[in-house]
């Protein structure tokens, strides 16, 4: 058998998805912007993939969603963009994000730091979470721009984002979200949400790699980022990838429609994982409480275990996981969220994410449950600190648990 849970990293293209993008490849293949037949022939096409995205996330016919490549881009457009409009050509000069952001908003934030601009990074609380009042005594009159992710990669927990909306919006500041990793899995409403800009990315859901988007509420300004034909009224230039967006609409639509009963079912089986995984390794907690978490994720540390040896021995039972975020899981650096909840270095080199999808079976929870207790009592076997601590019973079930002895 083999599992995937490694779904927060990337997704299986849904075949429903696949099977809606081949004619865009082969059949339909003009310029969307060509004059003739064979470029128009994919309008109808394109009008049902944005429309498919805006019901899916609630946009309204104000708003705009302009496709991108991938979240990486979204991500950079708004920042950098943000810092010509309001720093190099206004009067602002601070961005405020978090600590726990994906790298396309770290390193851009570094990239903007030598350009001048200042940058608070928000650490997160021993929940996981940036607590809205901690961003509110952070903005300051010369604060351009608030970024904050929906929901955190590597945890699944989710951020107060209604709350520091409405904060952004009493103080007169953009606010930008990624929300790569909310969209597809949570309920995601830009109504109801006060934010001017969101990032997501078609890959997460199911849908094919290499194509994205942003969402700007009231199309309100933003320069663009990549100029040229003046495609998408200007917006982003770069002939669209129209099977990639066709199977992005499609994706958005598939993950969104049925989503409460969809979290349901998942996170009846990352509950089961965690319940089993907690219960039979001594020695393990589970990072953030399970209630404000995405309902596929678990990021779990198992003491004595480290990361990269936990998932190499997943590995060979053909069990993919990750130990934390895959872009930047090459450097093997301590995971930077367990340290921000206040685990020691040792811990922190423990963590082990496991992302579930709407395609993981119970078949493979319990093939998962069963390989990762061995391998787990293999490492701890032969591992040279686990030896001298004292093992304990495991965490509790649904608690941001961190044992005394195990904290610094
Ligand atoms: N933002 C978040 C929160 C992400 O999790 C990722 C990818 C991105 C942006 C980048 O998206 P892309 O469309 O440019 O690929 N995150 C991960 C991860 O957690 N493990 O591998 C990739």
């Amino acid at each position: 058998m083999q599992v995937y849970l490694d779904n927060n990293a990337t997704t299986m293209t849904d075949p429903k998805v696949v099977e809606a993008m081949m004619p865009y490849f082969s059949e339909v293949y003009g310029n969307p912007n060509s004059l003739h037949k064979f470029g128009t022939a994919s309008h109808p096409a394109l009008q049902k993939a944005l429309d498919q995205v805006y019901t899916a996330i609630n946009a309204s016919d104000n708003d705009d969603i302009i496709f991108t490549s991938c979240a990486t881009e979204s991500n950079n457009w708004v920042l950098k963009s943000v810092w010509i409009d309001k720093i190099v050509n206004g009067d602002k000069n601070h961005i405020v994000t978090t600590e726990v952001e994906h790298p396309s908003i770290l390193s851009t934030c570094r990239f903007l730091e030598d350009q001048g601009v200042k940058v608070t990074y928000l650490p997160v609380n021993e929940k996981g979470i940036v607590e809205a009042h901690t961003v509110k005594s952070f903005i300051t009159d010369k604060t351009a721009l608030v970024s904050v992710m929906w929901a955190n990669n590597e945890t699944g927990m989710i951020f107060p984002i209604e709350e520091i909306g409405a904060i952004c919006k009493e103080k007169g500041v953009l606010f930008h979200t990624d929300g790569v990793q909310a969209v597809g899995k949570i309920p995601v409403d830009v109504q109801k949400v006060d934010v001017d800009f969101m990032s997501f990315s078609a890959h997460k859901f199911h849908g094919p790699k290499g194509v994205g988007g942003l969402y700007i509420k009231d199309s309100q300004p933003l320069t663009p980022h990549f100029h040229g034909g003046e495609h998408m009224g200007g917006r982003r230039s770069g002939t669209l990838n129209v099977p990639g967006i066709v199977g992005m609409g499609e994706a958005i639509e598939l993950a969104t429609k049925d989503i409460e009963s969809t979290m349901v079912k998942v996170r009846e089986k990352r509950d089961r994982l965690e319940d089993a995984l907690l219960e039979i390794i001594p020695d393990t907690f589970v990072v953030g409480s399970r209630d404000k978490r995405t309902p596929n994720t678990m990021l779990i540390s198992i003491r004595g275990v480290e990361g990269e040896g936990m998932l190499w021995d997943l590995n060979r039972y053909d069990i993919g996981a990750s130990t934390g975020s895959a872009c930047a899981s090459e450097d093997l650096e301590a995971n930077t969220v367990m340290l921000a909840i206040g685990a020691d270095h040792e811990l922190a080199h423990t963590g082990i994410r496991l992302s579930l999808s709407r395609f993981t079976t119970d078949a493979e929870i319990d093939y998962t449950i069963e390989h990762f207790r061995q391998a787990v009592e293999r490492l701890r076997s032969i591992s040279s600190s686990y030896a001298k601590v004292q093992p304990t019973p495991g965490g509790e079930a649904g608690e941001c648990y961190m044992p005394h002895h195990m904290a610094h």
